[in-house]
């Protein structure tokens, strides 16, 4: 197993449309087990493959107290939003620091493929169901951060920028 290179924001990778996982192969799966590793590693709550430079519809979440119960979604699609929506703060592993709230809805249901390639149905509520959105969003090239004023971004974008750099000096 190895850990991912997690893309910042502003990276415009981080924009790219995910494409549909064809096959789930053995490399599929390795990208599956990397993703797991990366996301506990980096104790967040999901990944999606876009924030590893992969532009695949695959996504992992684990909102577990103990970090032990792992949901692999692979062409994940929302079929149903509640119209019920809710403002909660969210954080990205790709906008370190930062948090903000954003309207999401409260309940979903998804329809994906699980790691074996079979298919699978959640109906999630509470921080799953936000999290799914948020990771979905990420598949579509969206960075939560566009949810807010273009004034907050513009202040996140400086800050990112300035913490990259600082990093790098
Ligand atoms: O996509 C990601 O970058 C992962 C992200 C998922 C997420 C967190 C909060 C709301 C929606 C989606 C994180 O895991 S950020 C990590 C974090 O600090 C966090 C962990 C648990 C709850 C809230 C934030
Ligand atoms: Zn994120």
């Amino acid at each position: 197993m190895a850990l991912l290179s997690i893309l910042r924001y502003p990276d415009p990778r981080l924009h790219t449309v995910a494409k549909p996982v064809q096959a789930v192969d053995a490399r599929i799966r390795t990208l599956v087990a990397d993703m797991l590793e990366t996301m506990y590693d980096a104790n967040g709550i999901g990944l999606a493959a876009t924030q590893g430079d992969v532009h695949e519809r695959l996504i992992v979440i684990d909102v577990s107290e103990e970090r032990n119960a792992p949901i692999v979604l692979i062409n994940p699609e929302i079929t149903w939003a509640s119209e019920e929506k809710q403002v909660g703060d969210e954080g990205c592993l790709s906008v370190p620091g930062i948090y903000d709230g954003v309207e999401r809805s409260v309940a979903v249901h998804v329809s994906a493929l699980d790691a074996e390639g079979l298919p699978r149905t959640i109906e999630a509520e509470g921080l799953l169901a936000v999290c799914i959105q948020h990771e979905m969003d990420h598949l579509l090239g969206k960075v939560f951060v566009e949810y807010l004023s273009p004034l907050k971004r513009k202040r996140i974008k400086t800050k990112m920028l300035k913490q990259l750099r600082e990093e790098r000096a």
